[in-house]
C-alpha cells in the first residue's frame, strides 16, 4: 500500500526533465531554479558530506552514518524519510519536494548531507571550512544496470531510452550527473588533497563490519561491540529494503514508481552480467580503458 507521507503530493502531475548543463553538468533542468543557491552554500566545520556518483550506495552510506551518529538507535533513525534526515544537497523541485539547501538551513550542526556533484563543482565553502567527506565508487557496469532501471522508476529523471541507447548515453556522460569516468577519477585524484575518506561498493558489500569501523573512525565515534552489530544488520540490504524511511517508499508513485522496479533493487555485485551481451560488453571494456587506462583507480575485478 502507497504511504501519504506527502499529502503535500497528492494528485501532483510530476513531468519527466529534460537534462541542463549548469556550469558543464547535465542536470535535471528544474535544479536550474536553485543552482546558485547551491554554489553559494555555506558549509560548517563540522558538516560531514557523502559523495556518490548517482547508484553507488549513497542512500546506504546515508543509513550507516545516521546509524553511527545515532550510536544504532533503530527508532531515532526511522524519525524521518533519509532524504530529510541526510538531505540531498542540490535537490530542487520546486512547490514540489523540499529543497536539500533549504533543509540543511533549518538543520541543527553537525549536519550530514549527500551529493552526486562532481568535485570540481563542490560549493568551495566545504573546502575553505576543510569538511569531512566520505566517497563511495562503484563499479561502472553495476552503476549503469541500477541507473538504467532507476531512470524507469523514478520520474524526476529523463526518459531512459532503450538499453543500448541507454548505454551510450552513459559512456557519453550524457546522463544526469554527467560523465561517470570524470566523477570516479576526480574525487580519487582529490582523495589525499582534502580530508576524503574513500571507499568502495564491493568492499561494503565484501566486509560491511571493517567498512563501517573505517567510517566510525572517520567520524570520530568510539562504538560499543552491540551497537557495531546492530548498525551492520540495520544497514544490510534486507533490513533496508523493508523499511520505508529509506527505501523511498516515503514518495508516491507519480515520483517513484516502484511497480516497474524497486529503489532497493537488488543490491548485488555483478548484476551486470544479466544485462550487458558478449558484444556490448567487448565495447564498453574498450572504451572504458580508453577513459581509465591511466589512472591509479582501480574496481576490484567483478567478472
Ligand atoms: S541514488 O538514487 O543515486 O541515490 O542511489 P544510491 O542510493 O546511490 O544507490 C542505489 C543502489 O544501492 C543499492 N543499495 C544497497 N546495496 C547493498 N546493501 C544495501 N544496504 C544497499 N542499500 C542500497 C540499491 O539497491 C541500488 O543498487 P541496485 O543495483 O539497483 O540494487
Amino acid at each position: 500500500m502507497e504511504l501519504d507521507y506527502h499529502p503535500e503530493l497528492r494528485g501532483v502531475t510530476v513531468r519527466r526533465p529534460q537534462l541542463k548543463l549548469l556550469e558543464d553538468i547535465p542536470l535535471p533542468d528544474f535544479f536550474a531554479g536553485n543552482w546558485e543557491v547551491v554554489k553559494n552554500f555555506q558549509a560548517k566545520p563540522d558538516d560531514l558530506l557523502i559523495v556518490t556518483y548517482p547508484k553507488a550506495g549513497s542512500t546506504w552510506m546515508q543509513e550507516i552514518v545516521d546509524l553511527i551518529s545515532q550510536n544504532g538507535d533503530v527508532e531515532m533513525c526511522k524519525r524521518a524519510a533519509v532524504y530529510y534526515r541526510v538531505p540531498i544537497l542540490e535537490f530542487f523541485m520546486e512547490n514540489i519536494l523540499p529543497t536539500g539547501t533549504d533543509l540543511l538551513e533549518k538543520m541543527a550542526s553537525p549536519r550530514m548531507m549527500k551529493t552526486h556533484l562532481p568535485i570540481q563543482r563542490i560549493p568551495k565553502s566545504f573546502w575553505e571550512q576543510d569538511c569531512k567527506t566520505i566517497v563511495v565508487a562503484r563499479n561502472a557496469k553495476d552503476s549503469l544496470v541500477s541507473y538504467f532501471h532507476f531512470y524507469h522508476t523514478c520520474h524526476l529523471m529523463p526518459e531512459p531510452g532503450t538499453w543500448e541507447e541507454f548505454c551510450q548515453i552513459f559512456m557519453e556522460g550524457k546522463v544526469c550527473w554527467g560523465s561517470w569516468y570524470d566523477h570516479v577519477k576526480g574525487w580519487w585524484e582529490a582523495k589525499d588533497k582534502h580530508r576524503i575518506l574513500f571507499l568502495f561498493y564491493e568492499d561494503i558489500k565484501e566486509n560491511p563490519r571493517r567498512e563501517i569501523l573505517k567510517v566510525a573512525e572517520f567520524m570520530g565515534k568510539v562504538l560499543e561491540e552491540d551497537v557495531i552489530e546492530k548498525i551492520i544488520q540495520l544497514s544490510s540490504f534486507n533490513i533496508m529494503k523493508d523499511n520505508p524511511m529509506v527505501n523511498y517508499d516515503t514518495l508516491p508513485e507519480s515520483v517513484m514508481n516502484q511497480k516497474i522496479s524497486r529503489f532497493m533493487r537488488k543490491g548485488e555485485v555483478g548484476d551486470w552480467k544479466n544485462h550487458f551481451t558478449v558484444s556490448q560488453n567487448e565495447d564498453f571494456d574498450e572504451h572504458y580503458a580508453r577513459q581509465m587506462g591511466h589512472s591509479s583507480l582501480k574496481f576490484r575485478n567483478v567478472l
